[in-house]
């Protein structure tokens, strides 16, 4: 906060000592940390600022639009940042223009090879910084800004590449929110295709699908009315590339709320600064390849569940295995892209400034109140809407071999999250429906001892968690499954009387209280159940054993 008001009363203070000037002089007055340069119309700032979470003293020399300082969308010194505010900008005597910090030369930006030029660098109205020769007869740029984008694409600059000179201009995302280092992302035009195309670390992530008319591609909808926006496309034997232009208006101080630029994300999207609408990363599933998106290959433990990651609030047990790799240049994406490729892995973070990454390799217990860390995790979706056909089906498969015991309690675990199913625990499903054509066969034929038997067999052991179908084992959380079982061997004690009610259920299954231990189940086959809970107190619980044990007869 303190950081936040001191770089506010920076702002003001740099504002109120510009050089109240849009031009840096061959030989004149350099720029440094108390100084910056301001575009005629206003709109844009060309200046030192500091970037980073709060206790950063990292500084660039950026440009940024109006006195917005929080992402500048150009950087001289994305990945050599300098310490404090020893940075300068200078255009000297002898035609070099750099940028220099106590530490000596930083980025060269331009050396003249004449000793007679009379070189101006002109911060435009565009947000373009421009350097040119006064006393050269052709109007020529020597050097500018829009030649070395960062991650940001303005009306006037190109994507693509210039064939005579080589010269290629693509964006590159940031590593984080905080470190604004070439990042995993970049946005590129490919010439044979003529579109425009996210890359992940080189491999293909997204495309914009063909120019469709002047204001759009196939995969991105720009609402150009107020903005009267028209792409560029040019193609011939010197140069390949698309552009974009608004209307004039957009460049003066009134309508500086309507500015339209795209800015590459650190998550894989691009973001349009006028509509807020957002293309690649949120619209590309990994499965998918409508709206552009490009399928991601992984080992078969992911891509045949449809699972994905999400970012959900909850935690990781003290116990479950992790890895940490504290390399700084690892983004949120690369961590994902470890992990997704590691069928062990379950969960990923970031480390300092939204970089590195912690690998999770167990069980992840979600929490629906939003309120412990977040993190990303692979899930599989739970289907939405209405229940589909295949539902009753899994249902049975899953759990009549598992016998009525833990049944009941994964009835209650369905009724469960029916409740909640809005909320994080979305996840919890999924040991539900992960895999239907998996079997327990090593319960399965075990009909002698009847499977409540078994049940309580496996809780005096200790090993209740084996009832569960191996494969969903790893992927769903013990402690949710281990209360479900708890409850279900309650609910099948031997005096009826004894039994929790459907509301007792309800609350055991909902709340984190301790639950006391279960005695020696009373019957071994479903028939008894019938039987017996006549006799008994309104045993909401039996009536339940009586509506599945129906579904189980009806197989
Ligand atoms: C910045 O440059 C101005 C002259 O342009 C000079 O007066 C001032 O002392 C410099 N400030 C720093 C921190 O170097
Ligand atoms: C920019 O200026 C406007 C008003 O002119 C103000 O509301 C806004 O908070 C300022 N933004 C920053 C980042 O200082
Ligand atoms: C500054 O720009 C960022 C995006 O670059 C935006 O998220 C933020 O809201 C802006 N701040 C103000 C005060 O407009
Ligand atoms: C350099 O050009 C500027 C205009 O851009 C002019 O004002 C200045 O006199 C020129 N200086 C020399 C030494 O020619
Ligand atoms: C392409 O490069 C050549 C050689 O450097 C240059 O003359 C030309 O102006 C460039 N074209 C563009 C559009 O930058
Ligand atoms: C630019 O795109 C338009 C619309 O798709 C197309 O008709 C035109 O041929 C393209 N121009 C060039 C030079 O590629
Ligand atoms: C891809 O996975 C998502 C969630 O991960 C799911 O909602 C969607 O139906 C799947 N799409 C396809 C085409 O398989
Ligand atoms: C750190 O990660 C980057 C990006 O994946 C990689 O290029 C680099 O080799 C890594 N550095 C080390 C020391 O592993
Ligand atoms: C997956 O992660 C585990 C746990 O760190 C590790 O032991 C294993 O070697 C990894 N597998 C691969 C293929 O990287
Ligand atoms: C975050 O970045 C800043 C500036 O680059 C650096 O000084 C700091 O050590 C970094 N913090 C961590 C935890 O990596
Ligand atoms: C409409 C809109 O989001 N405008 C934003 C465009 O970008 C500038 C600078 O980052 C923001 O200050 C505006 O709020």
């Amino acid at each position: 906060m303190a950081r936040r008001i001191y770089r506010f009363l920076l702002v003001c203070f740099c504002a109120s000592h510009a050089l109240a000037a849009d031009t840096l002089y061959q030989g004149g007055d350099s720029l440094n940390s108390s100084n910056t340069l301001v575009s005629k119309n206003g709109l844009f700032t060309l200046g030192f600022t500091i970037l980073g979470s709060g206790e950063s003293s990292a500084s660039y020399l950026g440009i940024w639009y109006y006195n917005n300082t929080s992402h500048p969308f150009w950087l001289a010194n994305r990945d050599k940042p300098v310490a404090g505010n020893s940075g300068v900008l200078a255009l000297d005597g002898s035609g070099n223009m750099k940028l220099t910090h106590s530490g000596g030369d930083l980025v060269h930006f331009y050396s003249s090879p004449s000793s007679t030029t009379n070189l101006t660098a002109v911060l435009e109205d565009s947000g373009n910084f421009v350097l040119k020769d006064a006393n050269s007869l052709s109007d020529r740029i020597l050097w500018q800004s829009f030649d070395d984008p960062t991650d940001t694409f303005l009306p006037g600059m190109k994507l693509g590449i210039n064939y005579t000179s080589g010269q290629t201009w693509s964006l590159t995302s940031w590593t984080s929110n905080l470190v604004p280092a070439p990042g995993a992302f970049t946005l590129e035009w490919e010439r044979d295709t003529h579109e425009l195309v996210i890359k992940r670390r080189t491999q293909t992530y997204w495309t914009s699908g063909p120019l469709t008319s002047y204001t759009g591609f196939e995969n991105i909808v720009i609402e150009s009315a107020p903005l009267d926006f028209s792409y560029i496309n040019v193609s011939n034997a010197d140069e390949d590339y698309i552009m974009f232009t608004i209307s004039a208006n957009q460049y003066t101080p009134q309508d500086r709320t309507i500015f339209s630029m795209w800015q590459m994300k650190y998550d894989g999207n691009i973001v349009d600064n006028f509509t807020q609408l957002e293309y690649g990363a949120t619209s590309c599933k990994g499965n998918n390849t409508d709206a552009g998106c490009e399928k991601w290959s992984g080992p078969a433990c992911r891509s045949s569940r449809n699972s994905n990651f999400e970012f959900r609030s909850g935690s990781f047990g003290i116990t479950v295995p992790r890895k940490n790799d504290d390399n700084s240049s690892l983004s949120i994406s690369d961590c994902k892209d470890i992990c997704w490729k590691n069928c062990s892995c379950f969960g990923v973070t970031t480390i300092g400034n939204h970089t590195g990454c912690t690998f999770f390799y167990g069980n992840f217990t979600p929490d629906p109140t939003g309120r412990q860390a977040s993190y990303d995790i692979i899930v599989q979706p739970e289907p939405t809407g209405q229940v589909p056909p295949g539902k009753r089906k899994w249902f049975l498969i899953i759990l009549a071999p598992v016998g009525f015991v833990s049944m009941m309690g994964l009835a209650g675990l369905m009724w469960y999250l029916r409740r909640r199913r809005l909320r994080a625990e979305k996840y919890l499903k999924e040991l539900l429906t992960l895999d239907s054509t998996s079997d327990t066969p090593e319960l399965e034929n075990d009909g002698n001892k009847g499977h409540n038997l078994k049940a309580w067999e496996l809780w005096k052991a200790g090993t209740p968690f084996e009832l569960v179908d191996p494969i969903l084992r790893e992927s769903c959380s013990k402690d949710q499954v281990l209360r479900c079982i708890h409850v279900g061997l309650l609910c099948v004690e031997y005096n009826a009387t004894d039994r929790p009610n459907m509301s007792d259920v309800i609350t055991m299954l909902t709340s984190e209280a301790q639950l006391r231990l279960p005695k020696l189940p009373a019957f071994t086959s479903a028939r008894s159940v019938v039987e017996e809970t006549s006799s008994s107190r309104p045993a909401e619980c039996g009536s339940i054993n009586n509506v599945t044990m129906s579904t189980m007869n009806a197989r």
